[in-house]
């Protein structure tokens, strides 16, 4: 007899009595309703022409916005309604978005790339909602300001992602270890699939967008090229396996082990290199959930969690997976 599965509800309870905060256990609670209809949406995606449903007017009338704005609007009004957050900064909106007044009384900011990979809904890619939360500085009774939101990785309360591949997966962590629920779409409950997970120390797969090799520097195509080189050190030749969504190639990883790269570049010589990934709704959730799993996180020299933010939307490289894989890494960048 199968044991009784740990709904996510049940698993938040069991965090808050030791020690958890209710009201970040009632924030995940409240991230995870408007992910499961973005899940059911995604799923749908396939359907909009058919249905008539995408950039036209639904069957209700009602004009149907472009999923990733529609996934968007849906947290933003979630969090708003419960009062879970002081603030939110989102990948589809320039300026920090401002809570309910309920809200002004919370402790805790957040932010997210409701729809990250959006552009491979068309060709049924999995693709994901990744977010970050974060302790406010100031006290309670204001919307927060932009200091609550430029804090490095490190400080972040709470991590994690919504996977709508074959199954919707939230996988999360609140600084205490990596969980992973899966989506009963019967019940409409995340049960505790994955509890604990800890990526292997050593992964046979990396994934890079191989097309902008000739932007890296000279150290990261030379490791890149020795991974594909069956005399290139221990592990070799390793598997390429890149999607181009995040959640993606992240959760692969996470799981299986490897090295994920999204190096900085430069397109013109002299152009100081540049990196595309967002740090603080990309880079920061992914690196605390690649630690928290015995893994580490890196913009080619520094550790992500230490990068201080300067803004909301700021751009990073992004380079994480396996401990001896990142170790091999950082051995060839010197
Ligand atoms: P490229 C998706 O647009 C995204 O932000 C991430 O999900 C993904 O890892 C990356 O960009 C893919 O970028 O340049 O390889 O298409």
């Amino acid at each position: 007899m199968a044991e009784q599965a740990i709904s996510l509800s049940d698993w938040l309870e069991g965090r808050v009595a030791v020690g958890l905060d209710p009201a970040l256990a009632g924030l995940l609670a409240d991230i995870a309703r408007p992910c499961t209809k973005i899940a059911a949406e995604v799923n749908r995606a396939g359907l909009a022409d058919i249905l008539g449903l995408s950039g036209t007017t639904n069957v209700h009338g009602e004009e149907v916005k472009k999923l990733d704005l529609y996934s968007d609007q849906l947290i933003i009004d979630a969090l708003r309604q419960a009062g879970s957050v002081c603030g939110m900064a989102s990948e589809e909106d320039e300026e920090i978005i401002a809570p309910s007044a309920a809200g002004e009384q919370s402790d805790y900011v957040a932010l997210f790339d409701p729809l990250d990979g959006s552009s491979n809904i068309d060709v049924n890619i999995s693709i994901g909602t990744i977010f970050s939360v974060f302790r406010r500085l100031g006290p309670r009774g204001s919307a927060a300001v932009l200091e609550d939101f430029l804090q490095p990785g490190s400080a972040q309360a709470a991590a994690g992602y919504f996977a709508y591949g074959s199954s919707t997966m939230l996988v999360l962590s609140t600084g205490d270890g990596v969980d992973g629920f899966t989506l009963d779409p019967r019940s409409g409950e995340y049960l505790l699939s994955h509890p604990g997970i800890i990526t292997p120390a050593r992964g046979s797969i990396y994934s890079c967008n191989e097309g902008n090799a000739w932007t890296w520097d000279k150290a990261t195509r030379d490791y890149v090229d020795s991974l594909k080189d069956p005399a290139g050190g221990e592990g070799r030749p390793c598997s390429g396996r890149y999607v181009g969504s995040l959640v993606a190639d992240f959760h692969r990883n996470l799981l299986k082990g490897g090295i994920f790269l999204y190096p900085a570049g430069s397109k013109k010589p002299g152009d100081k290199p540049a990196g595309k990934l967002r740090l603080m709704y990309e880079a920061n959730p992914m690196a605390l959930l690649a630690e928290q799993a015995g893994g580490s996180a890196s913009d080619g020299s520094t550790r992500i969690l230490d990068l201080v933010p300067s803004s909301v939307h700021q751009r990073t490289a992004l380079i994480l997976g396996s401990s001896d894989n990142m170790a091999e890494y950082r051995a060839s960048q010197k």
